[in-house]
């Protein structure tokens, strides 16, 4: 059966990896069912969105991590949300798998110095899937 994947991605923290996001998402939704899809959402601007308020946003974010079986981040773009959300789950239990492109980021200590989370440097995108079959399988 498929997994309940919570994907966190930079939507305010900055949208340049927006496309990069949309490609995760609909590789992992070929056999499991991503909770976050419009976080790559490319018809969406960081701005709109607006009509839901920040709080149901918050709401609906936090009950969908507790829900997930596993999240997996895309780190490249730092991101204040997704770090919170790293470390909500965290404090659920829920496995993180955190992902960031080695030649365009420095990825904080705050996530590299902890233990918990499986931290995974690629240099090119396809390496990532390879990575994410034996996380979902
Ligand atoms: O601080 P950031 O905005 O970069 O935080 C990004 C993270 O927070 C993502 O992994 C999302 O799960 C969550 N998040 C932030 N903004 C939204 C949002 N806005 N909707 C749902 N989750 C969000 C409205 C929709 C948007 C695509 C414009």
């Amino acid at each position: 059966m498929g997994k309940k994947v919570y994907f966190a991605g930079s939507i305010r923290g900055g949208r340049q990896d927006a496309e990069l996001y949309n490609r995760i998402i609909k590789y992992i939704q070929r056999s499991h069912t991503v909770l976050t899809e419009h976080v790559g959402d490319l018809s969406k601007s960081k701005t709109e969105g607006l009509e839901d308020s920040d709080v149901a946003i918050y709401e609906q974010d936090t009950a969908w991590l507790r829900e997930a079986d596993v999240v997996i981040a895309e780190c490249t773009t730092p991101s204040l949300g997704v770090g919170y959300e790293l470390a909500y789950a965290e404090a659920h239990g829920i496995p993180v798998h955190i992902f960031y492109n080695k030649s365009r980021a420095n990825l904080s200590a705050m996530l590299t110095g902890n233990k918990y989370f499986h931290i995974h440097s690629y240099g090119v995108e396809e390496d990532m899937y390879s990575f994410i079959d034996a996380i979902l399988q």
